[in-house]
């Protein structure tokens, strides 16, 4: 024991000397500082079109489209809500709430209607940024009498048919002295700028609070410093797959990539053989994935027609990555850095990565999920006692720094049950550092399933199963599946009487959700097994389930 009788604090640091961080500068200001390098540089590419913007036009379209929403009545401490798949405009649009001191709050346009309404009346959207295809599903929101939400189409015909305004007319409706009076915009380190949702441990999705401050420490923990433990470059083709909605793409890929003036490849849709087209296409040399693409590509026999040798640096995260997979994608593309990183949304994105990729690389295990970002603590503590453990012992994950979430939307409980008193962010997953302070992940102790790396929050489909007139109760958990990671599965009591069938309850259910979050299987139950609190216990379900599938 310590010296005051309390119990001794195990604290886990980087092997990387900490660096000064400039944690006054807007994002905005933060990830263009470098700019006059590489404003001539292509910024996004578009696979689908093939057309580039440089750094430049970037910078400059970024600053109009902040004018134009500014004249829309958009300004400082206002949502702008993102329902977007990967394109250009997603990137401008970010950029100008940046700007503007707004938050871009990001949900996967897939969402059904009633999922985006959520989001958007949740996080208090003043606008939504959206694609034309998209229209119907939030022409309800837009025309609401309660609330009016101003719709921006990125695609809409010539003149606009949508109903809604113009993404293009908002940048050209703007005249030059508009573009400077924005400029003076006070932004505080502690504002909001990315708002992205996520259900954390338990619950429903809700509104995590990224501030300038948070993401600008986020991206020079990877890549600032003499050895950046992520090492990027101008020089580098960094591909843009994975959606920009989720933090993992929003920060390590759009705001690194940013920062030291890579290529975006933007793209859309996942599909091996297009990947693999275009890797040497354009000359791709860092694939930021997650691991059913690992899988894709160690599984795929094309793989060996395609000259992959540009590729120097694939990440896998978001979800765990078998060191078998590892082992076999290492065998199959043996000049590329695999390497995992581990991030959570509430945490501000990547927690730990692997030393690999830093510009003076370490040697790594497969199956570790790297070594905590610097300028950041991590400790692992027992979930029962919270006494902080030492190397080797497994237990929570929790992770302190500037990086963090500032907290919950208008959630205090919530937040509260996520960050303790003293600062730190208790992830919910188990884990282990070893002895060359390497991450290893082992369990995930929170209720959130995680088809393919996306979020599945059961409290979400369990309050659509309830209020289904034949269900009494349920309880939604996952089941490993060797494609998408988890997939989500539910226990139900039936109301006596009731015959309602598996498949009625799944159709159920999809009617309401994007696709990921359909319910899988059905198992029907006399009751829920419940904590006198009335806690679902989960861990109960999961052996149930495990037995069940073997039987
Ligand atoms: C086992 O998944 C993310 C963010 C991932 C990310 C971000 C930046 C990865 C690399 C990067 O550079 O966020 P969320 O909020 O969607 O999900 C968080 C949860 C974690 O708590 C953990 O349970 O997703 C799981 N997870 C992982 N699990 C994330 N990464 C990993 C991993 N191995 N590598």
């Amino acid at each position: 024991a310590a010296a005051d009788g309390s119990s001794p604090e195990f604290l886990f640091r980087s092997k990387l000397p900490e660096i000064p961080i400039s944690t006054h500068l807007p994002l905005h200001t933060y990830c263009f500082e470098n700019i006059s390098e590489f404003k001539q540089r292509p910024c996004l590419i578009n696979a689908a079109t093939g057309h580039t913007y440089t750094y430049g036009e970037v910078q400059a379209i970024s600053r109009r489209v902040a004018a134009g929403l500014h004249k829309l009545g958009i300004g400082k401490g206002d949502v702008i809500m993102l329902l977007l798949q990967n394109t250009p405009e997603f990137v401008l649009a970010f950029l100008a709430a940046s700007y503007l001191g707004a938050a871009a709050t990001m949900a996967n346009p897939f969402f059904m209607p009633a999922e985006i309404a959520k989001q958007a009346v949740s996080s208090g959207a003043k606008v939504i940024i959206t694609q034309s295809a998209f229209a119907e599903k939030v022409k309800k929101l837009s025309q609401g009498s309660e609330m009016i939400i101003k719709v921006i189409f990125i695609d809409d015909d010539d003149p606009p048919t949508k109903g809604g305004y113009k993404f293009s007319s908002l940048i050209d409706d703007v005249a030059k002295e508009e573009e400077l009076e924005m400029g003076d915009v006070k932004i505080s380190p502690d504002d909001v700028v990315a708002l992205p949702y996520s259900s954390g441990t338990t619950g429903l999705p809700k509104g995590v609070m990224l501030t300038h401050k948070g993401s600008v420490t986020s991206v020079a923990q990877q890549v600032d410093g003499e050895n950046p433990h992520l090492y990027i470059r101008s020089d580098d083709v960094v591909l843009c797959l994975l959606p920009l909605f989720h933090i993992y793409s929003l920060n390590s890929i759009m705001m690194c990539s940013l920062r030291v003036g890579a290529a975006i490849l933007i793209v859309q849709k996942f599909d091996i053989n297009s990947l693999l087209e275009l890797v040497p296409k354009y000359k791709v040399t860092f694939a930021p994935v997650v691991p059913p693409i690992v899988l894709a590509i160690a599984k795929s026999p094309a793989v060996d027609h395609f000259d992959m040798s540009s590729l120097r640096m694939v990440l896998s995260g978001a979800a765990p990555l078998g060191k078998n997979l590892e082992d076999a994608f290492r065998a199959k593309l043996p000049h590329v850095i695999l390497g995992q990183g581990y991030g959570m949304t509430e945490a501000g994105s990547v927690m730990t990565m692997s030393l690999a990729f830093a510009k003076e690389g370490f040697g790594i295990k497969s199956g570790g999920c790297g070594t905590i970002m610097r300028n950041s603590e991590m400790k692992i503590v027992c979930p029962q006692t919270g006494v902080s453990l030492p190397r080797n012992r497994t237990g929570e994950i929790c992770i302190r720094s500037f990086q963090m979430m500032k907290g919950y939307l208008n959630d205090e409980e919530a937040t509260k049950a996520i960050i303790d008193k003293d600062g730190w962010l208790h992830t919910g997953d188990i884990g282990y550092v070893d002895d060359d302070d390497e991450l290893f992940i082992v369990d995930r102790l929170k209720e959130l399933i995680k088809y393919k790396g996306f979020q599945v929050a059961p409290a979400e489909l369990e309050a659509l199963l309830i209020s289904h007139g034949h269900i009494a109760d349920a309880a939604v958990i996952p089941m490993n599946d060797e494609v998408a990671g988890e997939v989500p599965v539910t226990f139900i009591v039936r109301f006596d009487g009731s015959n309602i069938t598996e498949d009625e309850i799944k159709q159920y259910i999809s009617k309401q959700v994007v696709f990921y979050k359909r319910i899988n299987r059905v198992f029907f139950v006399d009751s829920i097994p419940k904590s006198p609190s009335g806690k679902i216990l989960r861990r109960q379900l999961r052996a149930l389930l495990a037995a069940s599938i073997l039987n």
